[in-house]
C-alpha cells in the first residue's frame, strides 16, 4: 500500500499520467456534487482536491463527508489557509509559496499549522508551490501579497523548482491561478521537467483536453481542474481519455 505522495512517484516512474479533481466547497455549486463525484468514479480520477481561497471550516467538512461516503478516492486538502484543516481528508498539501518572498506563506503559516497537523492523522505532503503569471489577476498572489513569477522568465521558475527539490519537497505546483486566462506555459513545465525528477503538479486555466494532453506531454505529472469542470462536468470523460491516452506509448521499465 503506497502512500499518497508515494503514489505520485510510483506513477510518474513508471510514465502513467493523473488527474485531480478541484473541488470548491464555496463555489456556490455544490448542488451537482453527487454527479460529479459519480462521474469521477466511472472515469477514473485519481485525487479530489479540496479547498478555496475564501472558504470557512463549516463548508469544508460538509463537502469531505459527501466525498467520502460516495467514493474512494483519495481526498487531498488543498487549503487556502490555515483553517482549511481536516481529519475528514486523506492527505494535506502542505503548500509553502515558494514563488513569493512574503516569510508568512514560506514558513509562517506553516509553523501555525504544525502542531495540528502532527497530530492529526493525514499524510502531509511538504509541496512547493509557485505561481506562475496566468493573464488574470490571481486571488492566491492578491491574498499573499506576493508577485507571480513572469510568464516569460522560465528560468526563474526552473532554479525556484530545483530549489524546491534541494529542499526535498515531496511535490511541485505549478498554478497560474483559478480560472487564469493562461495555462502555465508548455515551455516552463518542459524545461521543469527536464531538470527535477520531483512530481510535478500543473493547475489553472486548463479548460480543454488538448490543453491537458499538451501539459502532460510538456512533463507534467498530474494536472489539476476546477472551474471547467464546475460548468460542464460531462467535460470528464474527454479530459480522463486523454489522460489515458498520454500514458500510450510510455514505456514500462
Ligand atoms: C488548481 O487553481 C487551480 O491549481 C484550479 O484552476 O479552476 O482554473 O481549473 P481552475
Amino acid at each position: 500500500m503506497h502512500s499518497i505522495a508515494a503514489s505520485l512517484e510510483h506513477h510518474k516512474a513508471r510514465g502513467r499520467k493523473s488527474l485531480a479533481v478541484l473541488v470548491d466547497p464555496d463555489s456556490g455549486k455544490l448542488t451537482d456534487l453527487d454527479h460529479r463525484i459519480h462521474l469521477a468514479n466511472r472515469c477514473g480520477v485519481d485525487y479530489f482536491f479540496v479547498g478555496g481561497s475564501m472558504l470557512s471550516e463549516d463548508h469544508l467538512g460538509a463537502c469531505l463527508t459527501t466525498l467520502r461516503s460516495h467514493s474512494d478516492i483519495p481526498v487531498i486538502l488543498f487549503p487556502g489557509n490555515v483553517y482549511q484543516v481536516s481529519d475528514h481528508a486523506d492527505a494535506i498539501l502542505y503548500l509553502s509559496l515558494l514563488s513569493g518572498r512574503n516569510p508568512d506563506y514560506l514558513i509562517g503559516k506553516q509553523v501555525e499549522a504544525a502542531m495540528r497537523l502532527a497530530e492529526s492523522a493525514l499524510e502531509v505532503i511538504a509541496t512547493a508551490y509557485l505561481l506562475i503569471e496566468g493573464g488574470h489577476s490571481n486571488t492566491a498572489a492578491y491574498l499573499s501579497q506576493t508577485q507571480p513569477i513572469p510568464r516569460d522568465k522560465p528560468e526563474i521558475a526552473v532554479a525556484t523548482a530545483v530549489a524546491a527539490q534541494l529542499l526535498r519537497f515531496q511535490w511541485i505546483y505549478l498554478e497560474a491561478g483559478s480560472g487564469a486566462q493562461w495555462p502555465v506555459p508548455l515551455e516552463t513545465v518542459r524545461a521543469i521537467a527536464e531538470r527535477v525528477q520531483t512530481p510535478i503538479i500543473v493547475g489553472g486555466g486548463l479548460r480543454k483536453p488538448e490543453q491537458l494532453e499538451a501539459c502532460l506531454v510538456a512533463g507534467a505529472d498530474l494536472v489539476v481542474v476546477g472551474n471547467a469542470l464546475e460548468r460542464d462536468p460531462e467535460l470528464l470523460r474527454e479530459m480522463s481519455a486523454v489522460v489515458r491516452s498520454v500514458d500510450v506509448g510510455k514505456k514500462l521499465p
